[in-house]
């Protein structure tokens, strides 16, 4: 399937078919809820069929907000035992049942995108304003709960916030995280995917001490920070959340929010220049700092290529530019979750090797402006992989074979943003 009108229409049935009206689901069966950054970059998509329903999408995560400015990673809008850890793992007590941590905060970012190329600029603005406070609020939070000791940048404390979850970036820290005293669960998983390609028992069992650890803690945030056993400044979160600031505050200007512009201004100058304390000259990338040892972490993830997202030195952008070119020449499709030459590097397991769409995406947009070539030759082999794999949740780097859940929304949505990219830029599919 190589020609564009088939691969647009494919995308278009994806998105519909995982479409629940006024959010959507990342994939049937593996995924049956709402989640929080797959919903913010498939808005992207869904826009190119209905802008309306775009921003209602992202209207529907932010409905859900905590009083504390939390936005979590997963709404459990309906019942479905398919998917473990369920609301009664979590606990969380609210009126509609949602996980109690978060995930990158990609929603600045998505909005300005939808309100710069809406082509109803005054409805788009009119909804765009509504959603300026709620996001502000959730990059408070970040700043407020998961920085106390106000470094510039945030941490994250669970694997699941990261969006990456089993990462080699984990493994360290991860063995403070104990493996005993959970409660017996069954995974559900492994019911919709090949086990090869998941995370293994150790890490459920880990991931779900934190969650008990947490729900012990009743989910008090001003608590949960120094709590926890795990905390790790992942520079890809953090590109994330600056990128998004930096984008709300453009938005907030234009409409007339001159306090929220700002403060989200600060936060991203503060936290741009603190990122600089992540760089590794070694490999040329960023790399994630354990905050409870202090000590930057030995792994060669994409996190820090994801960093690419965030305006930093074009003289960093250019080397992670030649960084890329460096992990092309090690496996068949960019960009890799982890370097092909470090042994930890497993091709098909989850975010240990596996190349994912929407990295891609956030990646080639931020090299664009420096390094247009390589930000090009990502798009490619994003929508190559798309011929070899179909529309599959990661892809294996160096046999495109598809990896995962299969009619994935968000992989969907990029590549509608890739097809528009490249006949923008006149170069076919
Ligand atoms: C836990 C939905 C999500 C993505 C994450 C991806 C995966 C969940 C899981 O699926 O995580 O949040 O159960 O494996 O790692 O990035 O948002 O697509």
């Amino acid at each position: 399937m190589h020609d564009r009108s088939e691969l647009v229409a494919a995308a278009t049935a994806i998105l519909k078919e995982n479409d629940r009206g006024s959010y959507t689901v990342p994939t049937r069966g593996l995924y049956p809820f709402q989640w929080n950054w797959d919903s913010c970059l498939s808005a992207l998509g869904l826009a190119r069929l209905d802008e309306g329903r775009a921003f209602t999408e992202i209207e529907t995560l932010f409905a859900h907000q905590w009083p504390d400015g939390m936005v979590p990673h997963i709404i459990f809008h309906v019942e479905d035992d398919g998917y473990f850890p369920g609301p009664n793992v979590w606990q969380t007590g609210r009126p509609v049942p949602t996980s109690g941590i978060t995930q990158p905060a990609v929603a600045g970012f998505a909005l300005r995108r939808l309100v710069e190329r809406a082509r109803d600029r005054t409805e788009a603005e009119r909804r765009a304003l509504a959603l300026l406070e709620p996001i502000h609020r959730w990059h408070e939070w970040f700043f407020a709960m998961r920085d106390p000791a106000r470094e510039g940048l945030v941490a994250i404390l669970h694997p699941w916030e990261s969006g990456r979850d089993n990462s080699v970036d984990w493994d360290l820290a991860f063995e403070r995280v104990p493996t005993s005293g959970i409660t017996p669960y069954t995974r559900r998983d492994l019911a919709h995917a090949d086990a090869s390609m998941r995370p293994t028992k150790e890490q459920y069992d880990r991931y779900l001490w934190l969650v008990e650890r947490f729900r012990s803690l009743g989910w008090d945030n001003a608590k949960l920070h120094d709590a926890s056993p795990f905390q790790i400044v992942d520079p890809g979160l953090n590109a994330i959340l600056l990128r998004s600031c930096l984008d709300l505050a453009a938005l907030a200007e234009g409409l007339g929010a001159g306090e929220i512009a700002a403060r989200n201004r600060a936060w991203a100058k503060a936290g741009l220049a603190a990122m600089e304390g992540l760089w590794s000259d070694r490999l040329g990338q960023y790399l994630c700092r354990d905050r409870v040892t202090g000590t930057l972490v030995d792994s060669a993830s994409v996190g820090g290529l994801i960093a690419a997202f965030a305006p930093l030195p074009p003289a960093r952008l250019r080397t992670m530019a030649r960084r890329i070119e460096t992990l092309a020449a090690r496996c068949r499709y960019v960009v890799p979750s982890h370097d092909p030459a470090d042994p930890r590097y497993d091709a098909r397991r989850y975010w240990r090797g596996p190349v994912w769409l929407i990295v891609n995406y956030m990646i080639s947009d931020g090299l664009e402006g420096v390094a247009p070539s390589v930000a090009e030759r990502i798009r490619e082999a994003s929508l190559e992989l798309i011929g070899t794999g179909g529309f599959a949740e990661y892809y294996d780097p160096n046999t495109g074979a598809p990896c995962g859940g299969g009619r994935f929304t968000w992989t969907a949505a990029m590549v509608l943003e890739f097809l528009a990219q490249a006949e923008a830029a006149g170069t076919e599919a």
